[in-house]
């Protein structure tokens, strides 16, 4: 179908459930499981998944998910009774909130997307898989005791404590268009996990708050995790040229520095021209350009998914990634398959839409040549802290 083979020597799995996209947050909230199902349906449509081992996700069991988490938050999580979102006063665990709503099934849903996540590094761990892709995963705000930014399990976390059984060193980048505060902070006292993210950051006005250029874990004489975290703060509009060389140059020199012998990249679709959330001017080749810089790493990959709340765009960026993964990016028709489902919904018939086509107007870039500048200037004297 479509000329898609198997990619000889190199192995990618594919870790999903349906059941994951039954899931609704509530009427109108940004967050819409349904993006996995339209994604799903483009990679399908090139016949992408003839390429790739495809796993259907169990739940995580609650002793998985107290790797990280406390064993009272679960058992919140799992009896919490569903009730319409107030935001009037504090709740216990941030649950029941707008951002993190209490709905039907959440336990359920929490425990799919982090089996998903684990099972994946898993396949890293036993030489199984090169790459792993769990789209339904990447939800990097959730804490230990609380949930956050409509995050409510940490599923990088708990994959990257899988990676940390076999693996020294493990890299974890972080390309949403929001800081990666809740990964940051598990791994902010070790140092075999570096945390890079790139986000908008504006401590007034943008979600978390948090990811200035200054904060690179707390810096105490006996904390090995100081200097490990990484945080490449920007402005609204950044295009695809200034995103790849900051991508690329500070994630070289992470590498050079650190020597990761595993990576994971989460690759939220809100830092995509268009988003609701986002306020950034990435297209679908410059956010795709950063799995490629990854994958050429030729390192144990686990691609997880995270934010991204226009879902036709969600779903380009997320089928391209995947066959950059299985290395079919090249030869695929970048006119959208005529049987895909959904296909109407694309509203243009191509992967990658102009900024034209997306936005009408493109936002104006706030971000200087120097400011790009300065921050490459100060991560590379961070990074003089940072040894294998
Ligand atoms: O900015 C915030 C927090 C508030 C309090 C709650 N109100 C609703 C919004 C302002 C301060 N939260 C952010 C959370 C963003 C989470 C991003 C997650 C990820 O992409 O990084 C990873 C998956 C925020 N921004 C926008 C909204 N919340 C928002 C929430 C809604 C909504 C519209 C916007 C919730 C429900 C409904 N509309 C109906
Ligand atoms: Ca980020
Ligand atoms: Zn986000």
């Amino acid at each position: 179908e479509n000329g898609i083979v198997r990619p000889k020597g190199i192995n990618v799995s594919f870790h999903l459930n349906p059941e994951i996209e039954q899931h609704h947050f509530g009427h109108s909230h940004p967050m819409k499981p349904w993006r996995l199902t339209l994604s799903k349906g483009l990679i399908i449509s090139y016949g992408m998944h003839a390429a790739m081992d495809t796993y259907v996700a169990r739940q995580a069991t609650e002793e998985e998910m107290e790797d990280f988490h406390t064993t009272d938050y679960l058992d919140y999580l799992r009896t919490a009774e569903v009730a319409i979102p107030d935001d009037s006063e504090e709740k216990p665990h941030n649950l029941g909130g707008s951002d993190c709503p209490i709905f039907e099934g959440l336990f359920d849903y929490c425990a799919l997307y982090s089996g998903a996540s684990i099972d994946a590094a898993r396949k890293l761990c036993n030489g199984q898989s090169d790459i792993a892709i769990n789209w339904s995963g990447g939800l990097h705000h959730a804490k230990k005791n609380e949930a956050s930014g409509f995050c409510y399990a940490n599923d990088i976390v708990l994959a990257i404590l899988q990676l940390l059984r076999q693996h020294p060193r493990v890299l974890y980048i972080d390309i949403d268009v929001h800081h990666g505060d809740g990964v940051e902070e598990a791994f902010w006292s070790t140092d075999r996990v570096l945390t890079v993210s790139l986000h908008k950051y504006d401590p007034v006005c943008f979600f978390p708050g948090t990811g200035d250029l200054e904060r690179n874990g707390p810096q105490s004489e006996d904390n090995p995790g100081a200097h490990h975290a990484i945080n490449v703060p920007l402005n609204d509009g950044i295009d695809d040229d200034q995103y790849i060389y900051l991508f690329e140059t500070v994630v070289g020199r992470c590498v050079d520095k650190f020597r990761p012998t595993a990576i994971v990249l989460q690759c939220g679709a809100d830092s995509l021209a268009g988003d609701r959330l986002g306020r950034f001017n990435v297209q679908v080749q410059g956010h795709g350009a950063c799995v490629s810089y990854c994958k050429s790493l030729n390192l144990p990959l686990l691609l997880v998914g995270g934010g991204g709340y226009t879902p036709r765009n969600v779903a380009r960026a997320w089928a391209h990634e995947t066959s950059i993964a299985i290395g079919c990016s090249d030869t695929i028709d970048p006119e959208i398959p005529l049987h895909t489902p959904y296909r109407e919904h694309f509203r243009h018939t191509t992967l990658f839409p102009t900024l034209e086509q997306i936005l009408g107007e493109p936002k104006p870039n706030k971000n200087s040549p120097k400011k790009i500048q300065d921050i490459v200037e100060h991560i590379t004297e961070q990074l003089r802290f940072v040894n294998a």
